[in-house]
Order: C-alpha cells, then sequence, then structure tokens
C-alpha cells in the first residue's frame, strides 16, 4: 500500500495569506519606481523634521520601498519574473511582508547589523560567472544569464529559520539545486559540494573586517544537495532577488538554519572532503557543518525552542527540520543519534 506522507506545510492552508497580496504590493512597488511617488516621499521626509516619529517612520518606509523597487527594476533578468509557483510548496503560515525580508537581512560580506540593503547596493551583478569544477566530467565556466536560460524556474513557498531565532516565510523563484548538479555532471567519487561567495573588500565592505574568514563557504553532502527541497534561488516575491537578498544566486535550504543558505555564489566544486564552512572555522563548537534545525538542541549560548515571526514578533515554537522532516529526515536515518546533527 502506498501512503503519502502529508508534508506539515500542506495543513492550514486557509491561513495562508492570499496570492494576491504581495502582487497587489508589487503593482504599488511598480508605480512607486516609475517616479510618481518620489518627489512625495522626499517632500515628506523634509517637511516633517519636527513631526510626530510616527510619520517620519512612514515617510522612511515610503522611501525605502521607492528605492527598493528602483533596485529591482534595474535587475538584467527584471523580464523572467514572475515564474509559475510549484504548488508542491505549501506553507501554513502567513507571508513575510516583502518589505521586512528584504531590509531586514544578515549578509556579513556587507557588515554585521541586520540593516545593510543600502550598502549591498554596491554589488555589480553583470558580469556574473559561476564557476563549476572539481570532481566533475569538465569544468564549466557559465555566465548568470546563460544558466538562467537553462535552469527550470519556479517559485516556491518556504520557512526561513535564522539560528538567531528569528523566521520568516517568503515566496523563492529560481530552481532546484538537483538540477544544477545535473548540468555538473559531477565524477563518481564526488560525495560533497562547496559553494563560495564572491571575494571583493572593493564593494563588499564588511570583506574588510579581516579577523573573519573570508570568502564565505559553505557545504553538502551530494545527498542532501540533491534532496528535493535544497534550492537555488534566484528572486524572490515573483521579482529578481535583491542584492542584499544574495543576488544574483544564493542556496535555500529551509531544513537547516538559515547561515547554510549562501549568498551570491560564485564557485560550485565538488569534493570527496567535507567543506569548513565560514561560521564553522570561526566557532565549530556553535555552529556545525550539519546545522539541522531541531527545537531540542539548544545553540551553546540560548534556547532553539521557539522563534519569533519577522514583522510580527509573534514567537512560535520551532519544529524539528523546521517542519520539513518528511522531505528530509531519511538524509539522516543512520546518524540520528548524533547531536553534531543539529547545531
Ligand atoms: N555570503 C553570505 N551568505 C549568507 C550570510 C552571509 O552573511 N554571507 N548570512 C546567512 C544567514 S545567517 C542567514 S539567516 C541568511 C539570511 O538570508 P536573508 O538575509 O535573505 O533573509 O543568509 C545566509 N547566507
Ligand atoms: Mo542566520
Amino acid at each position: 500500500m502506498l501512503i503519502k506522507v502529508r508534508p506539515s506545510w500542506e495543513l492550514r492552508e486557509n491561513q495562508v495569506t492570499a496570492e494576491g497580496d504581495y502582487h497587489n504590493r508589487r503593482s504599488f512597488l511598480r508605480k512607486a519606481a516609475g517616479g510618481s511617488l518620489l518627489l512625495g516621499a522626499g517632500a515628506i521626509l523634509s517637511a516633517c523634521d519636527d513631526g510626530p516619529a510616527q510619520a517620519r517612520q512612514e515617510a522612511t518606509a515610503a522611501s525605502d520601498s521607492v528605492q527598493l523597487a528602483a533596485a529591482t527594476a534595474e535587475d538584467p533578468s527584471a523580464h523572467l519574473y514572475p515564474v509559475p509557483r510549484n504548488l508542491s510548496y505549501r506553507i501554513e503560515r502567513a507571508l513575510t511582508a516583502e518589505q521586512e525580508a528584504t531590509t531586514y537581512t544578515n549578509f556579513y560580506e556587507f557588515g554585521s547589523s541586520k540593516n545593510i540593503w543600502k550598502a549591498a547596493r554596491a554589488l555589480p551583478l553583470r558580469p556574473w560567472t559561476l564557476s563549476i569544477g572539481g570532481m566533475v566530467d569538465k569544468p564549466l565556466e557559465i555566465g548568470v544569464d546563460d544558466l538562467l536560460a537553462q535552469m527550470p524556474l519556479e517559485e516556491r513557498l518556504y520557512r526561513h529559520r535564522c539560528v538567531e531565532a528569528w523566521s520568516m516565510t517568503v515566496p523563492w523563484s529560481g530552481f532546484s539545486l538537483a538540477a544544477l548538479v545535473k548540468l555538473a555532471k559531477p565524477t563518481s567519487g564526488a560525495r560533497y559540494i562547496k559553494f563560495v561567495t564572491l571575494n571583493d573588500s572593493d564593494v563588499m565592505v564588511g570583506q574588510r573586517a579581516s579577523w573573519y574568514p573570508w570568502p564565505y563557504v559553505e557545504g553538502l553532502t551530494l545527498a542532501e544537495a540533491t534532496n528535493e527541497l535544497a534550492f537555488v534561488a534566484t528572486g524572490i516575491y515573483g521579482k529578481p532577488l535583491p542584492k542584499q537578498n544574495g543576488a544574483p544566486l544564493r542556496l535555500v535550504l529551509p531544513w537547516k538554519y538559515g547561515f547554510k543558505s549562501i549568498k551570491s555564489i560564485v564557485s560550485v566544486e565538488f569534493t570527496d572532503q567535507r567543506p569548513v564552512s565560514f561560521w564553522e572555522e570561526i566557532n565549530r563548537n556553535e555552529y556545525g557543518f550539519w546545522a539541522n534545525v531541531n527545537p531540542e538542541v539548544p545553540h551553546p549560548r540560548w534556547s532553539q525552542a521557539s522563534e519569533r515571526v519577522l514583522g510580527t514578533g509573534e514567537r512560535v515554537p520551532t519544529q524539528l527540520y523546521n517542519g520539513y522532516g518528511a522531505q528530509v529526515a531519511g538524509l539522516y536515518a543512520t546518524m540520528k543519534d548524533d547531536a553534531r546533527l543539529f547545531m
């Protein structure tokens, strides 16, 4: 008998934010990018210097959304979006407000605060070449636009859980990491993939902090990389990925803590050696290689039992594998007593 395992995020569909919500927001942003709101926002900003903080905040938010939309409109891949949604990936939570997810980000290459999105504008997105090498049939250098043209683009709703205990739920656009592995044709000895972020301290000002082991590196086993959930994001909210979220190519691994989802990738290397990731190198007792989400395994300095929902501030219980156990628990079946799986 075939029993279909129902993923937890297929439940309580009625609680998901209506699809229209962020599309409406998009048309607002498009108008804003068109310039009609630009003067208005500027005028409010200068006019309310002594005004109530609330008005100032609203003016800042309006001016931020104009700047965010302008950056999106400039992206050379903008014409590719939106892409069709893959309805197999459903969530039981409301989507995070777009402006939250695109202005509250972790990207140490631009600084250690969450508010780096303006600094990230310095990142040049073209030319952008991905090198695929190591244990593969034939090493390959491919421009991001050629890659995008070959990959099956789709949208997926996923939950994201940062090791710092904040979480969000967002619509990513992109392609399965398995499709990239297929393109790369690893040889039979390959067991891991090492991913590397751009290293350029001229534009990535955070990389001038020389006590970090730049460039940012992450790693996965080949089995993890070809799991159906592993995704390469190239877009978000039906638009190209903003620089601060890791344009033009970033990983999304929803069952792992967010630091595994490496941004602005320039190199993918197949290897038989387990890569040492950026955070593992900094502190292996706090940030391990596996980093699977588990509410019962605390970080050495804080509990992982619950998470703060970005935007609303609500606290909700964290789930084993961030709720994606039906898809990924099998990857770790023979290792499940190893506490390091969850650090
Ligand atoms: N290159 C790089 N990738 C990175 C990071 C980073 O600092 N540099 N931060 C990670 C962390 S800790 C998280 S939680 C996610 C955050 O993704 P978001 O900012 O798009 O929400 O990106 C991950 N990828
Ligand atoms: Mo994170």
